[in-house]
């Protein structure tokens, strides 16, 4: 069984003006198809790791044999983290959370705003390609972290529910240099239902 290229659930330009059209085709039918095609050549010979989850792979760096963890952390990780990423957006999303996700983010970070706040700045501080995100802790806590690369939140014993890809291929042709600007804009469309979705999945 060889992983695939998940199809959107929206148009390309579903996202705009927040996420441009060529930027979502570009990202995912280039930029994700790679990842998916890289992970599975690495698997090529490894069938009893074709068998296993990709979440179980990305929990378990250490386990996989030294010639193709770095491609499994890279390309696995990459799936991984477009495929969700593709799913908590949406056109006409955005505004604030709420239902278990909601009270979660009250509860962790006192307000909506000072989750949005200290979020952007997670996502600003990036140094180079990376992600931000938001995820659930083993104690069932929500933590804001980034991770370098295509590094998965998994592999630190992290579930994430929402993620922010803030490599430049992300962002570059609608916003340049302008990375805060990108940051902002995202949250017009943020699918919360999906991350309430996320979130139930994991706590129960
Ligand atoms: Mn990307």
């Amino acid at each position: 069984m060889e992983y695939k290229l998940p199809s959107l659930a929206y148009e390309y330009g579903a996202l705009e003006p927040y996420i441009d059209a060529v930027t979502m085709e570009i990202h995912h039918t280039k930029h994700h198809q790679g990842y998916v095609n890289k992970l599975n050549k690495a698997l090529e010979n490894y069938p009893d790791l074709k068998i296993k989850s990709l979440p179980e792979l990305l929990q378990n760096l250490n386990a996989i044999p030294q010639d193709i963890r770095i491609a499994i952390q890279n390309h696995g990780g990459g799936h991984y983290n477009h495929s969700l990423f593709w799913m908590v957006m949406k056109k006409n999303g955005g505004g604030e959370s709420n239902g278990m996700v909601g009270d979660g983010i009250k509860k962790n970070f006192g307000t909506f705003a000072a989750f949005q706040d200290k979020f952007n700045n997670v996502a600003k501080s990036v140094f180079g390609s990376g992600w931000a995100w938001l995820s659930i802790d083993k104690d069932g806590k929500l933590v804001i972290t980034s991770t370098p690369n295509q590094d998965s939140p998994l592999s630190q014993g992290l579930q994430p529910i929402l993620g922010l890809d803030v490599w430049e291929h992300a962002y570059y042709l609608k916003y340049q240099n302008k990375r805060p600007d990108y940051i902002n804009a995202w949250w017009n469309v943020i699918n919360w239902e999906t991350v309430e979705e996320n979130y139930r999945n994991i706590v129960g």
